[in-house]
């Protein structure tokens, strides 16, 4: 149906070039991609996996921080930081109904995650052992998610576009509260700047493989860049985040705990940038297969809450079935 009639019985595409072509003509002119419009099932499955992944994302990125709220060291801290993680629940919620305008149902992605058939970001398989995780997460996590979801407000597809654009505004405050918390305690006790340094030693890395794989080794980025999904590479983000992050760590007074990591004025063509040591991606590769600190934990989490949550599902879909047929008001 989204491919309007191009998908033949047998499941095969059928696309013909014509087709294919008209349609990168399209992308390549800017325009935005309506759930409606005639699309390549390829642009379909990639867009369904790509924020299917990321709404997972939102999702299980709350449980680290959910980790503090009881915890957290004043009642200011805790409003934002339960405002906070309610903000990631709401970019999930966007980001599933986008997903469902391509014919996909939140059900049926949940039950994926929660089968270990769908990916969330490797970065919410660490664990959160300090308050200056709450900062670091604020500062390097969401700083990670802005730099990465700023150029998805300009992706091809015009509902992920759209529900960026709010995402976007909602994570620089997220950023900044993050670094708040980070100068706070840097400019605090020595125990406290040790806190600040030490969770700045734990999240460096993983915040860097966020981004993804190198190029070299990203099956998708081509393709989703020729349509305009994604507008950068991999590790063209990361190198945005290492210029950026940076001197903001300089800042703080902190050490990035790269040894490797030196000026290059040969990078960014010419203008310069922090050239970084090798990343361990065996590292990555096995949080992404699940075997991080924290990865059963995570989707036990997410399984008790939906299964906790399915009288009100239940609930939700009688009282629509009512509504539906008078009932409701009758009573
Ligand atoms: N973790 O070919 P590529 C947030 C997988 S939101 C796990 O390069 P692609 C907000 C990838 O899926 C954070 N898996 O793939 C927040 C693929 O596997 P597949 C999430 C990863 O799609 C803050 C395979 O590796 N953001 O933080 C990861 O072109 C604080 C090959 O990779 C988004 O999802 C990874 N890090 O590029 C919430 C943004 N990286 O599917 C709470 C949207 C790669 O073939 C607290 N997504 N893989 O089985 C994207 O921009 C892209 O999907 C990338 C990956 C860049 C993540």
């Amino acid at each position: 149906m989204y491919s309007q009639g191009l998908i033949g019985a047998d499941g095969r595409t059928g696309e013909t070039e014509t087709f294919l072509a008209a349609f990168q003509a399209r992308i390549d002119a800017e325009e935005k991609i309506e759930p409606k419009d005639a699309m390549p099932e390829g642009y379909r499955r990639t867009l369904v996996r790509q924020i299917g992944q990321h709404a997972h994302s939102e999702i299980v990125g709350m449980l680290p921080e959910g980790n503090w709220v009881t915890r957290a060291p004043s009642l200011r801290r805790k409003a934002a930081l339960l405002a906070k993680v309610q903000d990631e629940g709401g970019h999930g919620l966007y980001l599933y109904s986008a997903a469902e305008t391509l014919g996909v149902t939140r059900d049926g992605m949940t039950e994926e995650l929660l089968a270990g058939k769908a990916k969330y970001s490797s970065i919410f398989n660490y664990p959160t052992l300090t308050w200056a995780d709450i900062g670091t997460i604020g500062w390097l996590v969401d700083g990670a998610a802005i730099m990465n979801q700023i150029p998805l407000c300009r992706c091809s597809f015009g509902p992920y576009a759209r529900a960026m654009i709010r995402i976007c505004k909602e994570e620089s405050f997220h950023q900044r509260q993050g670094y708040e918390i980070m100068l706070t305690l840097c400019r605090g006790t020595r125990a406290q700047k040790a806190m600040a340094q030490d969770a700045l030693d734990r999240w460096w890395w993983p915040s860097l493989m966020m981004f993804g794989p190198h190029d070299a080794e990203s099956s998708h980025t081509e393709q989703s860049m020729a349509w305009k999904i994604k507008r950068f590479s991999n590790d063209e983000l990361r190198q945005k985040f290492i210029d950026a992050t940076v001197p903001q760590a300089e800042y703080l007074g902190l050490k990035v705990p790269d040894p490797a990591m030196r000026w290059d004025e040969a990078l960014n063509g010419g203008k310069g940038g922090y050239r970084h040591g090798p990343i361990d991606w065996d590292e990555f590769w096995r949080v992404v297969k699940g075997e991080g600190v924290m990865n059963r934990d995570r989707i036990a989490a997410r399984k008790k809450a939906w299964d906790d949550g399915a009288w009100v599902r239940e609930a939700a879909l009688a009282h629509a079935a009512k509504r539906a047929t008078g009932k409701v008001a009758a009573e």
